[in-house]
């Protein structure tokens, strides 16, 4: 398969079907295969008339929810740098490309904002990696609600967990999120001289300006984003001593401009950055921060500055994309087609909390292809009435357990650590872990495995995941997790607010809910080399994504059973001109009987199973035949035609 996989890459052909299912190669370079010519291939025909493509699977997705009313998603997964969000903004684009013949004023508005929100949530929630230059560092779920004709009127964007640390710390080789290099350099730009790298974040950078007015944010609001994103910068630079008892803030000038960019007091700030509120019985006391609190709570404010400004711009959007006067009466049932494109797999140099959640999050969506790969091809033959014997999988249900299993999953542990912040300390919370997941056969940690040097005593846990071993860090993370996600009022008697791990598991949950209870269409996307070269096709490392991936037993799953399925009508329709009984009509009582017929004529009656309403097809070369007959046929049957029209017969 992977051998496959290399001569195709190499002849330029990115994607490859599994059935249903696309696999596509990261070319790492521009493919001329995403063009308007390319988008009429793919208009409206089935998945296996044209050659695999990312256009032929929208397109799938996009007829089955109009011809038979299902909402349909459309499943992104793969590694860091594999190409996910790149497929998914050619798959918007040919949604775009193929809906709204009659050019309705109100639905090419409706348009312009979806594919205009993509540059804009780019900006604010990516940022180079050393595994991606363009990485994403949160979740997107984009809904497109689709009226009775079929063309968009709206859309919802879900987000999830922003990579917020990254505001404040960047590993060596990578960046903080694009918006801070954009807005830097804009101001740059207008007073020095000027490099092919200012440029290139000048014109990003008026982009999404551009994009964000077309939206409709005020000129006020995009103010109010530059201020929020140069406060934050400001905060950076902000640090804190002692004299005697008292901690301040070595720096005074730099308050006095982040007061002014808040437009507030420059005492307002100091006190904001060197005292807590807290409540002793039923009053309220200021009590002074030592210096290193000082400094957490200066990165907690600047963390939450933007992850709180990155919602708020998600929101904005979501307010001028929402589909607004729809009448179901009238209009019939509206329908979606969503698409999902999150944060890879990956595993840096350190791992925390965040790389966590990531990788949790693909363990759920491997487990989410899993059931429903499985359990569509099996509904399908017993639907159909094929006989059918159960194929084996990997199931890495085991791990999505040991993360967010009731009591006994790692989430909980951490939970119950942040409930008694203060008196648990990174430490006790690492042998929390250890002695909840002793026998775990993904779990491990030096306690656990005294030999193994990889592993740093009370700091470091290792999880066997569904795509490679990656060890995470403690330090800090019951630090980083306290401070409360939800609102708090602190004279208020209030239950604990949620801890960002518990939303995020939530988030994750009700995110699989939603996909499964939708008509699913996947893209597995792979990444061929770490050096992001047109040219390079590392063997090993592509064998090791097919294996996780699961891609050999989906094969496998296929083999024994049909590659093609298609109705008898369309079926007919198709090859019907290759076989005397059935051209140019048959007299068979039903178009499954034409289909046996014409099959048997042909000699294919070994590689084909007949299902209630479909024809199975084992092989593709069968398919393939017909294909090639049809098309000599239809070649003959033009040349005829001309003869006739010439008088020569
Ligand atoms: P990702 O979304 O899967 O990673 P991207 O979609 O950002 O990965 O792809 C990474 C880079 O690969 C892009 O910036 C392009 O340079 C190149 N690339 C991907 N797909 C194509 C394509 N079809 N044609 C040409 N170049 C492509 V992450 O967001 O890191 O998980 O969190
Ligand atoms: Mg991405």
């Amino acid at each position: 398969a992977v051998d496959v996989g290399m001569i195709r890459f190499e002849k330029g052909r990115i994607y490859t079907y599994i059935g249903e299912v696309v696999v596509s190669v990261n070319p790492y370079r521009a493919m001329n295969i995403y063009g308007r010519d390319t988008i009429e291939q793919y208009k409206g025909r089935e998945l296996y008339e044209r050659p695999p493509h990312l256009f032929a699977i929208a397109d799938a997705a996009y007829k089955a929810m109009k011809r038979r009313n299902k909402d349909t998603c459309i499943v992104i997964s793969g590694e860091s740098g594999a190409g996910k969000t790149e497929a998914s903004k050619y798959i918007m684009q040919y949604i775009a490309a193929i809906t709204n013949p009659g050019q309705r004023a109100e639905v090419e508005r409706v348009k312009n904002m979806l594919l205009k929100s993509n540059c804009v949530l780019e900006a604010f929630g990516n940022a180079k990696t050393n595994r991606n230059d363009n990485s994403s560092r949160f979740g997107k779920y984009m809904d497109i609600n689709f009226d009775f004709k079929g063309d968009p009127i709206g859309g919802h964007i879900n987000n999830y967990l922003l990579e917020k640390s990254r505001v404040i710390f960047q590993q060596e080789g990578e960046r903080s999120f694009h918006s801070f290099y954009q807005v830097c350099v804009s101001v740059y730009v207008c007073v020095t001289r000027q490099t092919d790298a200012t440029i290139s974040w000048y014109t990003d950078q008026m982009a999404v300006a551009d994009a964000m007015k077309v939206i409709g944010f005020t000129a006020d609001e995009l103010q109010t984003v530059y201020k929020v994103l140069a406060t934050i910068l400001h905060l950076g630079n902000l640090t804190f001593g002692v004299d005697g008892d008292t901690t301040l803030i070595e720096n005074s000038k730099v308050v006095a401009v982040i007061g002014d960019l808040l437009a507030t007091k420059e005492e307002n700030v100091e006190k904001a950055l060197l005292y807590r509120t807290v409540a002793t019985g039923r009053d309220v006391i200021d009590k002074q921060h030592t210096a290193q609190e000082a400094s957490y709570g200066r990165d907690a404010l600047a963390k939450a500055m933007y992850e709180r400004m990155f919602c708020w711009i998600v929101g904005r959007i979501n307010d001028v994309i929402e589909v607004k006067n729809y009448d179901a009466k009238v209009h019939g049932k509206n329908t979606v087609i969503g698409v999902l494109d999150i944060y890879g797999f990956e595993i840096f140099q350190n791992n925390s909390f965040e790389q966590f959640c990531i990788n949790y999050c693909n363990e759920k969506l491997q487990q989410l292809f899993i059931q429903l790969v499985l359990r569509q091809e099996q509904e399908e033959y017993q639907r159909e009435g094929i006989p059918w014997k159960h194929i084996d999988f990997f199931n890495n249900q085991i791990i999505v357990d040991l993360v967010e299993l009731q009591h006994k999953g790692i989430f909980s542990v951490l939970d119950e650590a942040c409930m008694n912040v203060g008196k648990v300390t990174d430490k006790v919370f690492l042998q929390g872990l250890n002695s909840k997941l002793a026998n775990h056969a993904h779990y491990t940690s030096r306690k656990l495995s005294p030999t193994d040097k990889s592993l740093e005593f009370d700091r470091d846990f290792r999880v066997r995941h569904y795509a490679g071993n990656v060890v995470y860090s403690v330090v800090d993370s019951t630090h980083t997790l306290m401070w409360p996600e939800g609102k708090l009022k602190i004279t208020e008697v209030t239950k604990r607010p949620l801890t960002a791990a518990t939303i995020f598991k939530n988030s994750m949950i009700a995110l699989v809910e939603n996909l499964a209870c939708k008509e699913p269409y996947y893209v597995r996307c792979i990444k061929p080399n770490d050096v992001k070269s047109p040219l390079l096709f590392e063997h090993e490392r592509c064998r090791h994504q097919v294996e996780y991936l699961g891609l050999l037993e989906n094969v496998r799953v296929r083999r024994a059973g049909f590659a093609n399925r298609q109705e008898y009508p369309r079926f007919l329709q198709r090859y019907k001109m290759i076989s005397e009984f059935t051209w140019p009509n048959h007299d068979l009582p039903s178009e499954k009987e034409a289909v046996k017929k014409l099959l048997q004529g042909c000699g294919f009656e070994q590689d084909v199973a007949y299902g209630k309403t479909k024809v199975f097809i084992r092989t593709p070369r069968t398919l393939f035949c017909l294909e090639e007959q049809r098309t000599e046929m239809v070649g003959r049957i033009v040349l005829f035609l001309q003869k006739v029209w010439r008088g020569t017969i």
